[in-house]
């Protein structure tokens, strides 16, 4: 992320009375930013770290985040903004965190994590909008203030924190499938990601047995029908962006495991 993006999220939490960290509980190691809780904490402010989307993963695991990111020191609470999960809670901790009215608290986080959809929920009504793939219409591209109730507002940020993760996460949530040049390398890293965590996700998602990520691609692309007109090869490009994109629509299943946390 460019210096600026940084700037204005300094800004945005020092404006704030609460920070609200937003990840995506499938993946809580590649999708939470240790700078932004730094910052966080070096503004003074109190940090909520949110764990989004636990409808997409066991209980158990929920549990298991949760208190991984307790024992550090942490306020951490999992939610699912989608099925109204533990959002009345969330709403009663940010409240009980603020000591002074009118106050705010700036949600922060990577791209994708359900940012929007948390102050939609806890408004119980739409007002910042949302979109399920990077760059597509309704994704955030400025600093918003909404307002939950009287004197409890909620500042919407755009998701501008580079994955501490790496590659090819920073790649794949930064940017729209259409605008890669080349998305076969990210696409391919990814699935080699989600079959470490789920040897059966492609079976899963699209009937494909194999699990060798070109062969997959191959497979998707043939399934499909998607062929180069000239060579009749499969069209592994836009298998990739199809992966890529269900990836973000959450239709391929698989978690990272919390005991891969150390
Ligand atoms: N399954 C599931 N999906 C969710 C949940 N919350 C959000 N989503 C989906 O995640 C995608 C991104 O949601 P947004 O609210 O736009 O995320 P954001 O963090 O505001 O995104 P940016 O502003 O682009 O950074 C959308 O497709 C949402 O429907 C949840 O609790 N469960
Ligand atoms: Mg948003």
């Amino acid at each position: 992320m460019d210096l600026a993006s940084w700037r204005m999220l300094a800004r945005t939490m020092k404006n704030a009375d609460v920070v609200v960290e937003v990840v995506d509980i499938r993946d809580p190691i590649t999708t939470r930013s240790k700078r932004a809780e730094s910052m966080a904490t070096a503004l003074e402010k109190k940090l909520i770290i949110v764990l989004n989307k636990s409808d997409l993963v066991p209980l158990s695991v929920a549990e298991k985040w949760r208190r991984i990111l307790q024992g550090l020191g942490y306020n951490a609470i999992y939610v699912s903004a989608r099925y109204r999960l533990s959002t009345r809670r969330l709403r009663g901790w940010i409240k009980s965190m603020a000591d002074i009215k009118p106050f705010s608290a700036a949600v922060i986080g990577y791209p994708k994590t359900g940012k929007s959809s948390i102050i939609n929920t806890l408004r119980g009504r739409k007002g910042a909008s949302t979109s399920p793939i990077p760059g597509s219409p309704g994704y955030t591209k400025s600093i918003q203030l909404l307002k939950i109730e009287p004197g409890f507002y909620m500042i919407d940020t755009p998701g501008v924190i580079p994955a501490e993760g790496g590659w090819p996460d920073s790649v794949i949530r930064g940017r729209s499938p259409e605008e890669l040049s080349d998305p076969v390398p990210p696409a391919a890293a990814l699935i080699e990601k989600i079959l470490k965590y789920n040897r059966r996700a492609f079976q899963q998602a699209y009937g494909i047995s194999s699990t060798d990520p070109y062969e997959i691609l191959e497979d998707l692309a043939v399934k499909r029908g998607w062929y180069y007109k000239k060579t009749k090869e499969p069209l592994i490009e836009e298998a990739a962006r199809t992966v890529i994109r269900d990836y973000h629509k959450a239709k391929i299943p698989f978690f990272v495991p919390p005991e891969e946390f150390v």
